[in-house]
């Protein structure tokens, strides 16, 4: 066991727990773990974890607890019984931005000093050199540096700020533009479903196309911060429109639902019909947000 390296709690032993856990114990991080469900521990202590019978023991064990269950609802069961008094609790469990504020304040009450993580990984990313792992954190500053190098172990480190629910923000947002990607895959594999296309080449090519187009993105940001929805746009939106309805009647030839395109259809046809047809796409976050009250 090195000595010289923060030992630390963790509370949660699913998937991610687990490749949690496994990084740090081969990092050297003296751990001791916790899991509602004892077996899940037993691969862990063989090498080298402490296992405790119970959450309050656990946490009992360490000044520094991270916490990586299922939800907020299974964080409060587990958190209910232990005394957290001068505790940094750091809670990698997925949760709305509201949830993480109440989670973060419900702590601090409790004498602990609280940070929200956003995990941006699947399990085998996590230890893994290069794939690209990365945690949001929010919350309490002085806890990120007092912990930073063991929190780096895992996958890299990206903190955005002392709001505890702005590492849930930025997660959820990129977890729904991920689904959206997603969806858009669904369709187009469907489209080709059958047909003479081999799927493993038109992966390639979708994956090529998706890459191109995500540059887009920074396109949006700049119209959103300068308020100019038709600065050099290249594609405009009743050009954009006029094409989709290709997309639909392609949909309707080869059989596919067109389900998951029209609910973004209809917005862009939306913004058209407004009367902003020299814009491209971004006008249509203000029809997301038009009903929120601070909206423009
Ligand atoms: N796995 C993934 O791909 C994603 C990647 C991005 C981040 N998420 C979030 O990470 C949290 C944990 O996810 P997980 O993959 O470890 O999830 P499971 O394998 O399903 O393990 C769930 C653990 O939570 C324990 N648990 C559930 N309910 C309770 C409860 N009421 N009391 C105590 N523990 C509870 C469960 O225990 P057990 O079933 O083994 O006894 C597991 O330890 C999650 O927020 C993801 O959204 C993962």
């Amino acid at each position: 066991m090195n000595s010289n390296k923060t030992s630390l709690t963790l509370l949660g032993l699913g998937a991610m727990g687990t490749a949690l856990a496994h990084s740090w114990l081969a990092a050297g991080h003296p751990l001791t773990v916790w899991n509602r469900t004892a077996a899940r521990a037993e691969p862990l202590a063989a090498k080298g974890a402490t296992v405790t019978a119970t959450a309050a023991e656990a946490v009992a064990a360490n000044g520094l607890v991270v916490v990586c269950l299922l939800d907020d609802a299974s964080t409060a069961e587990v958190l209910a019984g232990t005394d957290l008094a001068g505790r940094d609790l750091v809670d990698l469990t997925t949760g709305t931005p509201a949830e993480a504020r109440t989670r973060a304040e419900w702590a601090r009450s409790r004498g602990a000093r609280f940070l929200s993580g956003g995990i941006m990984a699947v399990p085998p990313m996590i230890g893994a050199p290069g794939a690209g792992a990365y945690v949001l954190y929010s919350g309490s500053s002085a806890l990120f540096d007092a912990h930073h190098d063991t929190l780096a172990v895992p996958a890299g480190t990206e903190y955005v700020g002392a709001d505890p629910g702005s590492a849930a923000l930025h997660d959820v947002a990129l977890l729904s533009a991920m689904y959206g990607m997603l969806a858009g895959a669904a369709h187009a594999f469907a489209l080709i479903r059958g047909e003479d296309v081999e799927p493993k080449r038109f992966a390639g090519l979708l994956a090529g196309w998706l890459t191109a187009m995500t540059a887009s993105v920074h396109g949006t940001a700049e119209r959103l911060v300068s308020g100019d929805y038709t600065g050099n746009v290249v594609s405009n939106l009743a050009m954009q429109v006029a094409g989709t309805a290709t997309l639909l009647r392609t949909a309707e030839e080869q059989g596919v639902s067109p389900e998951l395109l029209l609910p973004y259809v209809g917005l862009m046809k939306r913004r058209l019909a407004d009367g902003h047809g020299d814009e491209d796409t971004t006008g249509v976050i203000d029809l997301l947000t038009s009903r929120r009250p601070s909206a423009g």
